[in-house]
Order: structure tokens, then sequence, then C-alpha cells
């Protein structure tokens, strides 16, 4: 058995669970007139209500009991102080010292690395101005219209889910494109919209050797010198922000338009450093900058409001309670907004390349489930898809639900439906219909007893899924950034208590490693016979059919 199992909270949850994993949330509501107010919290105008989880007093406490035995307070600080946390990969976690708007010392092997922070943030702040400003054109004197990202995994994600969500708050007359998927499609289809005189292209890559991106960012620099005959200007329309400074010159990139971050910065939460260019491209300084205080606000939340209150670290606590002992193996996202429908992919990769490991922070296979899979929709379109099995399916399914209580574009009263949705489903998930509610409608429309009979037990509802509520005023920079906090304090939380190092990616980095051989055999189309024949067999099909590569 492992530490976390054997431990005393661990054993008083077990227990727990046995004696109220059958009683219903109907109940529990009907109970206690208080339950929301008990069961919910806030940080400035974000309200978490975890009322309708399957949860008691003595849940709650055990649960929080558990955060305190496995020392989330003191791993809490010591990521935030810049102990070198993540043990495999030998450096601390600091995406917190890059949102740091108190500009208090962070250390990093004796050095603070407040100045460095600033000092890029300052580097942006120059550039975009000009660019935006119209001051930094095209090689032969356009503005710049356009801005293609080149980056893949982390280096694509956070900005990518950051622009499309922060699109009413773009500069007008400048888009931002990503470039991602290796499949030449994607770039494509998007150089199919650009000029090049008026297009910037930002190679994002902390390594500058992910070969999708390289791949990609010397297929867009093939295209600009061929459409503009002028290898020169590839200086002027090409910039990257990278750990790797001599790739990036290597590449063509001039020293003043290479955007440093560190190693300390992990991929999945690098859209705080210099990876957030194309976000302050297309949103300016400003709006960045409010976006680093709504992060650095849910930072301050998370470091210094009490366990109980405390929102990450109650919706890790949620998470362990439905994935370790209700067996949950997926949990999902619904943002009943359409500018967060990238949200699902972005929390796909923060939480599923920290946590899903097997592997404990002593070397250890872990005997308890690790991270969930996580997936999501936007609602109310989610609600027309996957939600009959929420409803009625065999599989416990946690949620949460996310909304602004403003829009961004009032029309008609299309969010008001929009949020009437979000708390009619919540409610009902939690409710169910019992069978005499399900009776009782059938008979008011009028069925006959026998019909009645047959249909019934498929119009009942069994209720009893968990929900967590998460409404806020208006999704605004400041507000974005602080949702994207709160989830990755909330995997970290969840990554303590399971005892494993969130910060590393081995399963990336060998997927990176896997294609290089086969590609030498299907680019050469070589003898395949050395591989198993599943392996063999695919490639050879891909040569009878006359691969492109
Ligand atoms: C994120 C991962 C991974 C990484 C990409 C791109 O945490 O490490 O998704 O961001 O593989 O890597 P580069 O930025 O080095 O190109």
């Amino acid at each position: 058995m492992s530490q976390l199992t054997e431990s005393p909270a661990w054993k008083a949850l077990q227990a727990h669970f046995d004696e109220v994993k059958n009683v219903h949330m109907r109940d529990l509501f009907a109970q206690d007139e208080r339950r929301f107010q008990k069961f919910s919290t806030k940080m400035d105008d974000i309200l978490l209500d975890f009322s309708k989880n399957r949860i008691t007093d003595k849940t709650f406490e055990l649960l929080v009991n558990l955060a305190r035995e496995r020392e989330v307070e003191q791993w809490r600080d010591r990521m935030m102080s810049g102990e070198p946390i993540n043990i495999s990969e030998f450096r601390p976690a600091l995406h917190t010292a890059l949102r740091n708007r108190s500009n208090t010392p962070v250390m990093v092997d004796g050095e603070n690395v407040m100045p460095k922070v600033n000092r890029v943030l300052e580097q942006i702040r120059y550039f975009s101005e000009r660019v935006r400003g119209g001051h930094y054109r095209g090689y032969s004197g356009h503005l710049i219209t356009d801005v293609v990202n080149i980056g893949i995994g982390g280096s694509d994600l956070g900005p990518h889910v950051v622009c499309d969500a922060m699109k009413p708050y773009a500069q007008r007359g400048m888009n931002v494109h990503f470039v991602s998927n290796v499949d030449p499609t994607h770039l494509t289809e998007i150089l199919k919209f650009v000029q090049p005189e008026s297009t910037l292209f930002i190679i994002s890559s902390k390594s500058f050797t992910t070969q999708e991106t390289m791949l990609n960012a010397h297929s867009a620099r093939d295209w600009f010198v061929k459409l503009t005959g002028n290898q020169k200007a590839v200086a002027r329309h090409f910039v990257a922000v990278t750990t790797n400074q001599q790739a990036a010159a290597d590449f063509g990139i001039l020293p003043e338009n290479m955007f440093e971050f560190w190693d300390w910065v992990g991929g999945r939460y690098s859209l705080w450093s210099a990876i957030g260019l194309p976000i302050v491209l297309y949103l300016g300084m400003e709006r960045f900058e409010a976006m680093l205080e709504g992060a650095h606000a849910m930072d301050l939340h998370f470091a210094n409001t009490p366990l109980e209150k405390n929102i990450p670290v109650i919706l890790a606590l949620l998470g362990i309670w439905y994935n370790n002992f209700y067996d949950a193996q997926s949990h999902a996202v619904m943002a009943y907004n359409q500018y967060l429908r990238r949200l699902p992919a972005h929390l796909q990769q923060l939480d599923m390349e920290s946590n899903g490991k097997t592997i404990d922070r002593n070397g250890n296979r872990v005997d308890y489930l690790t991270g969930p899979i996580i997936w999501g929709e936007t609602g109310s379109n989610c609600q027309h898809a996957f939600f009959q099995l929420l409803h009625q399916g065999t599989k416990p399914v946690p949620a949460d639900f996310l909304a602004p209580a403003q829009s961004n574009n009032p029309l008609g009263e299309q969010h008001c439906i929009l949020l009437s949705n979000f708390f009619a489903q919540t409610r009902a998930l939690m409710q169910g219909k019992t069978e005499a509610e399900a009776r009782a409608e059938l008979e008011a429309a009028g069925m006959d007893e026998d019909k009645i009979r047959e249909v019934l037990p498929h119009k009942i509802f069994e209720g009893n899924k968990p929900t967590n509520s998460i409404i806020f005023e208006k999704l605004d920079p400041r507000t974005m950034g602080a949702i994207l906090a709160m989830y990755e304090h909330k995997v970290f939380v969840q990554g303590i208590i399971w005892n494993i190092n969130s910060f590393d990616q081995w399963g990336v980095e060998y997927g990176k490693q896997l294609a290089d051989d086969i590609y030498v055999c299907l680019h050469e189309k070589g003898d395949a016979s050395c591989y198993d024949s599943s392996t063999r067999g695919l490639i050879e099909h891909a040569m009878n059919l006359n691969f492109t590569d």
C-alpha cells in the first residue's frame, strides 16, 4: 500500500465513503436550507458554487483534512518560492513569477528572476506598440495586419484559447492565426488568407527543435521568400519566442526580435511568458497586463485563503473525491460562452499532461487513480449532443459549468436563455426525476396506463450527478487570467495529493523521438521488415497507395 492510501486522512475518507456513497443530493438540499451559503466561495466577482456535489459537512471536513495532511500549503509555498519541485527535470515551476505583479523577489539559484521577467515584458511592450501603432511595418512599408503563430502544444494552446476568448477586446484590423499541426493543410489553409508583406510570423518554441514547428516555420519562410523574392525581408517578418537563441539565430531571426523565456516555465504554463506575444499583438499590452493581474489575484487567493474557502483547493479535492472514491474516469468542462470554445483543449493539455502519471515522486508505481480524462464543449451545444449520457448513462461524469453574468454581445433574450439552460441543467443533474414525478407528467399528458407502464422506466432520471458552477461578471482579460490560473492551481493541488510530479512530460518527449526512424523508412521507401507486423502492414499499405511527402 502507498503512503497515500495508508494515510489516516485517506482511510477516514474511505470509511466515510462507504457510509455516504448512496446519499442523494436531493435529500441533502431538503435537509439544509443553507447548503448554498455553506458550500460556495468567491474570489472578486468569481463565484464557485459547489453545493451540487455529493458531499456532506463531514465529507468536506475530511477532504480538507486530506489536503492538510498531504501538506498542500507547504508545497504551494515551495512552488511559489522557486524550489526545484520539478524533480525529474531538476528545476522550479515558476509560472507564478511571470505574473507576479507585486514584483517581490523570486529566487532561482540565488538570483532574483523578477528583473528578467520585467525586462522581457518591456521588450514585448515596445515591440507590440510599434507593430500595433504602425511604426514597425512590413519590408515594403505595409502595416502588419496578420500575425501567424507557429507553435504546438504549450506553444500554441494557451495563446490560442486566450486570443479566441478575448476577440471582443482585439484591435480592429489585426488578425491572429495559429498553425500547429504538421499536417500541411493547416499552414496551407492559413497562408491562403494572408499577404506576405503584411504578415508577421512568430515561431514559438521553447526548444526550437520541435519537428512540427520547425517544418512549418521553414515552409512559411519558403512561401514568404517565394512570393516576395526577398530573402533579406525574412528578418523583418519572422520573430521567435524561445529559450534556444542560437537555433533562432540560425533560422535568420535578429537578436532584437527574439523574445526569451526560461527553463523554469513549463510549456503548458507558458502563456504568461513571451509565448503570450500573439496575445499582446492582438489585444495590446494593457489587456495582457490585465490578464496577468487577474492571474496574480488568483495566485494570491490560492496562497492566502484558508483551504475551506480556497477555490482551486476545493475544485481539486472534489475532483479527488470522484476520481478516487467514485472511480470517475473523466471530468467534463462546459463553458456556457462561445468565446471559451477552446477551453477544453487547453485544459486537456494542462491537466492530462500534468497529472497523467503512474510513477510517484519516490519512483514507485501508484496504487490509486491519478489524473482524469478531461473533455467538454460549449453550452448549450453540449446539451444537444452528449448530455444524454450525463443524465442517464452508466458512467459518472463530474462537471464544471462556467458562464459570465453579462454577455459581450447582448442580443435579444439569448444570453438569458443561455444562463437559464445552465441553471436548469445543473439543477436537473442534481435532482433527477423520480418515478412519481415522471408518472405524474405522463398522466397529465393523457397517456393511458399500459403505455405509461411501458415508457415509465425510460423517463426516470436518477439525478445525483455532481457539478460545480462558476459564475463571473463578464469574460474580460482579468477574469480570463484568473480562470486559467484557477485551473493551473487545481491541477497542482491534485498532483501534490497524488504525490506525482505535475511538471514533467516524458510521454510528450517520447513522442518527439518516435517518428524519426519511421520517417526515414517512409521517405526513402525503405525496408519495413524490422517493424512489428501491424506497423509494417500500415507502412506498406501507405506505400502502395503512393503516399505524398
Ligand atoms: C508542454 C509540453 C509540450 C510542448 C510542445 C512544444 O508542457 O512540454 O506540449 O509545449 O511539445 O514544445 P516546444 O515549445 O519546445 O516547441
